[in-house]
């Protein structure tokens, strides 16, 4: 008995301290997925749940703040993706409503860190390189989420297994690793490379938590290993997603040359109609590689458990 509640506090690191979370896990924020059932959910299971501000307007992120507030006590954080168009006005949001963790996405964060670190929020921006892992690290990041390419939504170049080791080496804050992690395995792996806890994004879509439409989870669910692509190279944002209908629309539009924030539009549109209506052939189906691992619509705190309990053996610290 005494092993088995201890066994979660085997696999405390810098991060589950400076989170003051359970387990060394996080949930990736994901734009219109990661509302507050899907955050009260992670975090009521011992993880970090985090809200997804996506390109929600300010109002509609501080109202899923405070839903998530009513279904938990234990500290969720809050994800700005940076090239929203309200990015500025959520960074003041997280701060008048004191949450206690932010993740950045897509871009660099820099110039909100010093407020941020005022109103005492952990800030943990996501990166995709090296050189902003250092960057983020001299501006006062508690962490830095490293992401690799196997990752749905926006990604950068590598890899997480050369991308790890490499952000371990070049900084001396924890770092979290993001992509490609769907089980214990993954989880146990990437603490071999450094890591101190994993962000998980595309298992939890298929949680019974997550809001996103039943035909949504059922196109993961049946997803093999080569089923997502990436569209949007060309414009020097790249997305990677389930192909289907509309990736080679916009391969399409992308070949003709179409504007950045034309095809941009495109993709967020699509995101939204696949997640909310489960139009999964002209939406964007978001996913990371890992999806073809996914069997089961789980809780979180099963899929916690699970993924908990078996990198806890692999990591033989029982
Ligand atoms: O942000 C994500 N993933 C996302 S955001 C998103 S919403 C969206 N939808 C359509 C098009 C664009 C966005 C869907 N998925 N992951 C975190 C992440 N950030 N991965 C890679 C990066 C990244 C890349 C380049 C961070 C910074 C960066 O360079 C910034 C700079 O200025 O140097």
């Amino acid at each position: 008995m005494n092993q088995i509640r201890n066994r979660g506090c085997r696999m405390k690191t810098r991060i589950s301290e400076l989170l003051n979370i359970e387990y060394p896990i996080i949930q990736g924020g994901m734009a219109w997925v990661a509302e507050h059932h899907l955050a009260a959910g992670v975090s009521n299971a011992g993880g970090l749940g985090i809200i997804a501000a996506g390109n929600a307007p300010v109002e509609a992120v501080r109202e899923e703040i405070r839903k998530a507030k009513a279904l938990t006590d234990k500290p969720f954080g809050v994800n700005i993706m940076l090239l929203s168009p309200y990015a500025s006005e959520i960074a003041n949001l997280v701060v008048e409503e004191k949450v206690a963790v932010v993740t950045t996405g897509a871009g660099n964060p820099e110039k909100y860190i010093p407020m941020w670190k005022e109103a005492g929020i952990k800030v943990i921006p996501v990166i995709a390189s090296v050189a902003l892992a250092k960057r983020m690290e001299k501006h006062g990041a508690d962490a830095v989420v490293a992401e690799g390419c196997e990752a749905g939504g926006h990604i950068g170049e590598l890899t997480t297994m050369a991308l790890i080791p490499q952000i371990v080496d070049a900084v001396s804050i924890p770092v979290i690793a993001a992509g490609g992690i769907g089980d214990g395995r993954g989880l146990a792996a990437v603490f071999m490379l450094g890591a101190e806890a994993g962000q998980i994004g595309t298992r939890f879509v298929v949680s019974h938590e997550s809001i996103v439409h039943s035909n949504y989870k059922k196109r993961l669910i049946q997803s093999k290993d080569i089923d997502s692509t990436v569209t949007g190279r060309s414009t020097g944002h790249p997305v990677r997603s389930i192909r289907n209908q509309m990736t080679r629309q916009y391969t399409k539009l992308e070949q003709e040359g179409k504007s950045f924030e034309e095809l941009e539009l495109l993709t967020l549109g699509s995101l939204r109609k696949a997640v909310m209506e489960g139009d999964i052939n002209n939406g964007s189906v978001m996913a990371g590689q890992i999806a073809g691992l996914i069997s089961k619509e789980q809780s979180c705190k099963e899929i916690i458990s699970e993924i908990i309990e078996e990198a806890d053996k692999l990591l033989k610290i029982n």
